[in-house]
């Protein structure tokens, strides 16, 4: 079963990079990390947006763009290969935690500011391993 954990942040503009240590470890760019697959957040019990995200053999999430509206979002990150990933919301310093292979892990947000969210798999971020939450 799959472990989901709350975080209820909030968007602010301005709140970005609050505290050292934890701020952005990456940005998505797809000129340096590949076509881009996108993927929309399906609005579903308690209105809840969720989509899930699969972390490959190829240091890729898929979908690594993930269209959404403002509210509570949920990914599920799932491990398909030998290599364990984790899937973190860097302004929300909200992660799955490690996934490991044939697993699969939630992070929940609520998202009140439409805008650009990256995301990034801490162990492979150098890799490419990156993706963005387009919220409108
Ligand atoms: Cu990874």
């Amino acid at each position: 079963m799959p472990s989901v954990r709350r975080l209820a942040a909030v968007a602010a503009a301005g709140a970005v990079l609050a505290s050292a240590g934890c701020g952005f470890v990456g940005q998505h760019d797809a000129s340096t990390h590949g076509p881009d697959t996108t993927g929309t957040a399906k609005t579903g019990a308690g209105g809840v947006q969720t989509i899930t995200v699969t972390g490959d053999e190829r240091m890729r999430f898929t979908p690594n763009v993930i269209k959404a509206h403002t509210g509570k979002l949920r990914i599920t990150l799932k491990t398909t290969g030998q290599t364990p990933h984790d899937l973190q919301i860097d302004k929300f310093h909200a992660t799955t935690g490690m996934v490991m292979k044939g697993r699969s892990a939630s992070v929940e947000v609520e998202i009140s500011a439409p805008g650009r969210y990256d995301f990034v798999c801490t162990y492979h971020v150098k890799q490419g391993m990156t993706g963005v939450i387009e919220v409108s």
